[in-house]
């Protein structure tokens, strides 16, 4: 029943969606009776009217939602229900239920019936209920959501059993998590049905894109669906249209191809000079059968760019590309990791203002709609897959790695914005087995998509005893000098950053990409001298590094930069962290703290020079 999906839902001529987004029923095993909700069958019978079950929104995490501290703090098993009908005009069609992330592990019933299971948060899992559903309604769907995490989950934690009963009550246990954020969980993005014909329709569009020496632009393009028969009766055709609706080449009858666009508009990235950025095309698949019926039309947007990787850093469309860039969450106050489309606009806008142009979907793939945008903007992509806290390499867990970055990658391969995949963030990477691992890792991650560089993100290691770093296209590197080492003294900064990526670089000669540097800030705290935790102080440990970049810059060995982070975001209770991880150059609400003000004259600048 493990469910996964790729192709995300849209309308078209022949294809229609129903958000089962708004309140539904709620409710919580406890620590006595975890397992209460599959001992009581509550996919068989209504929770609804129960005592104790409240209404919740979806999309959000639950955590923040009441004023419950049990809630917020929850490990275990939660249940969702709601009921809907389905328009008697779908009864033709093939109906399929889609859920666009649940974190961490879901089990899903329609009417009673189990439909599908899925294991990881962040990416989409759907199954075809046209069998299931009643059409006289209402259809009750139960959504049982358990948010534990350990060595063989992405990301990794652990369940721990104090057993020293002195301090700690018989069965009491605790989730500790092996990263530093906060373990939201519930039905983070939209729940929709959607509807296609059932003879024929697309299940999968592959789009990749070159550009000849003479500027010509090539799309390679791959379909496969169901009834998808080239030359027969069911034809597969293909339209790619440019932005301005015109038809820039026609292919019919056949599922997959190459197609020359003669001058194309290629998709730059925001910055670029003298051109629009985030230019796309759209393919537009129909499926025909006989007597020009039409079976199915699908729309998959894309743009004609390149990208390789040479000694000094990434290119696109053969030009040097520095990221100018932020490491981010999707995280705000009250729905934790819901799916919000406000603040993900309001947070372009703000990269935008700064003069950013790029960010790393830190530490998980982020909804499909932020991707969109990207794609729309120029803003470039380090797509990061949800491996964050892997300190141990178990068989099991690297089974589970591998068949995430297949769900990731069929999932995001035709945005353009992606550029390169991150296969984990701070690894243990010193340790001998990691070679294995991420050799394992990269190389399935390489044969999924041989199109894009693919690196995972170092931090905590040095250049000698690294064991992995050589089978990455970039490195990618986080350090926090002036903070985790030597806090308080910024004097250390440029020497210590700029001796150690020149070892990184001696020894792999890579490029480098500083993915995370940044100091917690409380906005407000205003400190003459300098002292940690004050606005001065962020300030005067960016403005050391931002010295040693310019440095390693000009030696041809710093590809790009990304501070940590872009917003303050939330974390588990810790003493170093105060309500959250405070190195945001935003505040959690999104005002800017001196550091934004000062990270935009910087960006600003490079970005129109680079
Ligand atoms: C890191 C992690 C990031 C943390 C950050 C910090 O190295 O990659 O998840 O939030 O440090 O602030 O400690």
């Amino acid at each position: 029943l493990h469910a996964t999906c790729s192709l995300r839902p849209q309308t078209s001529e022949t294809r229609e969606i129903a958000l089962l987004d708004g309140l539904w029923s709620f409710r919580v095993c406890g620590r006595d009776n975890p397992d209460e909700g599959f001992f009581n069958e509550w996919y068989l019978k209504s929770i609804k009217w129960m005592d104790g079950t409240i209404l919740m929104p979806v999309p959000s995490s639950y955590n923040d939602i009441t004023q419950d501290k049990k809630l917020r703090d929850h490990v275990g098993w939660v249940w969702y229900e709601r009921e809907f009908f389905v328009a008697s005009s779908w009864k033709v069609k093939r109906v399929v239920l889609r859920f666009d992330s649940v974190q961490y592990y879901a089990k899903v019933w329609l009417n009673g019936k189990e439909i599908m299971d899925h294991e990881g948060g962040h990416l989409p899992f759907e199954s075809n209920v046209s069998n299931a559903l009643d059409w006289s309604g209402p259809n009750r769907l139960t959504v049982a959501v358990n948010n534990t995490l350990t060595p063989f989950t992405l990301p990794c934690g652990k369940v721990v059993y104090p057993n020293d009963s002195n301090n700690y009550p018989p069965g009491y246990f605790r989730q500790e998590l092996i990263f530093d954020f906060f373990n939201y969980a519930g039905i983070h993005r939209s729940v929709s049905l959607y509807s296609t014909s059932p003879t024929a329709y697309v299940e999968r569009v592959r789009v990749t894109t070159d550009i000849e020496p003479q500027g010509q632009g090539m799309v390679s393009f791959a379909v496969s669906g169901v009834g998808i028969q080239d030359g027969t009766s069911t034809s597969c055709d293909i339209d790619i249209i440019d932005a301005t609706g015109t038809v820039a080449a026609s292919l019919k009858n056949t599922s997959s191809g190459r197609a020359e666009i003669k001058e194309p508009q290629l998709w730059w990235p925001i910055g670029s000079q003298g051109v629009k950025s985030g230019y796309q095309y759209v393919l537009k698949i129909t499926l025909r059968g006989s007597e020009a019926r039409v079976y199915d039309v699908y729309r998959q947007y894309f743009g004609i760019r390149t990208v390789a990787v040479d000694s000094r850093g990434l290119q696109i469309n053969r030009k040097p590309f520095y990221f100018l860039g932020f490491g981010k969450h999707e995280d705000f106050h009250i729905f934790g990791r819901g799916f919000n489309l406000p603040v993900m606009v309001k947070d372009f806008n703000l990269m935008n203002w700064i003069g950013g142009n790029s960010f790393r979907t830190s530490h998980y793939p982020y909804a499909e709609e932020v991707l969109e945008y990207a794609d729309q903007h120029g803003i470039v992509v380090i797509d990061e897959s949800p491996a964050v806290g892997l300190h141990e390499f178990p068989k099991k867990t690297l089974e589970h790695h591998l068949r995430v970055m297949e769900e990731v990658i069929e999932r995001d391969r035709n945005h353009p914005s992606v550029i390169m995949w991150s296969v984990a963030n701070e690894p243990k990477s010193t340790d001998k087995d990691a070679r294995e691992y991420f050799g394992r890792v990269i190389n399935h991650t390489r044969a999924l998509d041989p199109t894009r560089p693919v690196t995972f993100v170092i931090g905590g290691s040095n250049a000698s005893l690294d064991k992995a770093a050589s089978l990455a296209d970039i490195l990618c590197i986080n350090h926090y000098f002036g903070w985790y080492s030597d806090p308080g003294h910024v004097e250390l900064i440029q020497r210590q950053l700029s001796y150690d990526f020149r070892q990184w670089s001696s020894h792999f000669r890579k490029p480098i990409i500083i993915t995370e540097y940044g100091a917690d800030t409380i906005a407000g705290l205003h400190t003459s001298p300098s002292f940690i935790f004050s606005e001065e102080y962020q300030v005067e440990f960016m403005a050391a590094y931002h010295r040693a970049f310019d440095e390693l810059r000009t030696h041809g060995i710093l590809a790009g930069e990304m501070i940590w982070n872009f917003a303050d975001f939330m974390t588990d209770q810790q003493i170093n962290r105060v309500w959250g991880n405070r190195k945001g150059i935003f505040t959690r609400e999104r005002q800017p703290k001196v550091a934004a003000h000062f990270l935009r004259g910087r960006y600003q600048n490079l970005r129109r020079v680079s």
